[in-house]
């Protein structure tokens, strides 16, 4: 454990939020016969929606009511001290306005052309104390030169070129690698070698940045920590700093029919449990469609956050 985790172990607890082109489906896509399939974030891909169509309802995404103050107020109410949000999941699209393309929240969609959310978070959570990472997916359904292991070098670059985007233009804290894995391509599966690589690079643009041990394959030599996902782990391993990212209700990104959502004082008891085995906690939070955290999340936030502020 290294002075670099040192106020990220402090701060114990985080939000996450997964937000995207799918955030505007709500979970639900409806196919040319009628027939409903459902899904959150990974909608794209578990119910073969054409790119076309993926496309196409993309460029109707107007979150309008993202409100980042609100979303810092609910991540400080809840005695979270970090937030990392999705800057691009498996689908691709990126949520701030990159040049490298145009799937993106400024140029595909029917958003206000003036705003960029990730400065508006930025800005909100710096004035709130609050810091703010990246979630970022190296594995890209999108994008053609990533399953081609002739072109992938292409898109490589187009990766590196986003990130150096998102280090320059927001100065995150941490960046949160996912999709390191590829189900369907072995061929292209990202090795030890490109995770290293990937990892002096982003350290190289800013040194303090924290980085999850899923830039490379997971081992505990990659990164700066580990990320069990939907479970306490009993302990660390090899000594290894870890965060448990979880959801609020059954899935990461928002899904209208999920109304599962886990009482206040489970939540409290596996950041209890989280934090008695020395590990971070990162709940999640799923915007809808119009940019808006749902209540039953807001409230399920604030009252883990009373819990804290009384004990
Ligand atoms: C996984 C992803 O596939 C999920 O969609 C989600 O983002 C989770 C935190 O990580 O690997």
């Amino acid at each position: 454990t290294s002075d670099r985790t040192k106020w990220w172990r402090q701060d114990r607890f985080g939000m996450f939020i997964h937000f995207g082109a799918y955030s505007n489906l709500e979970g639900e896509y409806t196919r040319p016969d009628g027939t409903v399939c459902r899904d959150a974030e990974w909608i794209m891909r578990e119910c073969d929606v054409p790119k076309d169509a993926y496309e196409k309802q993309a460029a109707g995404f107007n979150p309008a009511d993202f409100d980042a103050k609100a979303v810092v107020k609910a991540a400080k109410d809840a005695g979270q001290r970090y937030i990392v949000i999705t800057s691009k999941h498996h689908d691709g699209y990126a949520m701030w306005p990159t040049k490298v393309n145009k799937w993106n929240l400024r140029d595909h969609s029917s958003f206000d052309k003036r705003r960029d959310i990730m400065r508006e978070l930025k800005k909100e959570a710096d004035k709130a104390g609050i810091k703010l990472g990246f979630y970022y997916s190296i594995w890209d359904w999108h994008d053609p030169d990533f399953s081609d292991p002739a072109t992938f070098p292409k898109y490589k670059k187009r990766m590196y070129a986003q990130l150096k985007e998102l280090v320059d233009n927001y100065d995150p804290a941490m960046l949160w690698f996912d999709g390191e894995w590829d189900a369907d391509n072995p061929v292209n599966r990202w090795s030890p070698k490109d995770g290293a690589e990937l990892e002096t690079y982003v350290k190289g643009l800013k040194p303090g940045l924290l980085v999850n041990n899923r830039v490379g394959k997971r081992r505990v030599t990659d990164g700066d920590f580990g990320t069990p996902e939907q479970e306490i782990p009993e302990a660390p391993v090899d000594g290894q700093p870890w965060e448990s990212c979880m959801t609020l209700n059954g899935h990461w990104g928002y899904a209208r029919y999920d109304h599962d959502w886990k009482p206040a004082a489970e939540l409290t008891r596996n950041l209890l449990a989280t934090a008695s085995k020395g590990g971070n906690y990162l709940l999640n939070v799923g915007p809808d469609s119009k940019g808006r955290v749902p209540q039953e999340s807001v409230t399920r936030l604030r009252a883990m956050g009373d819990w804290l502020r009384a004990h």
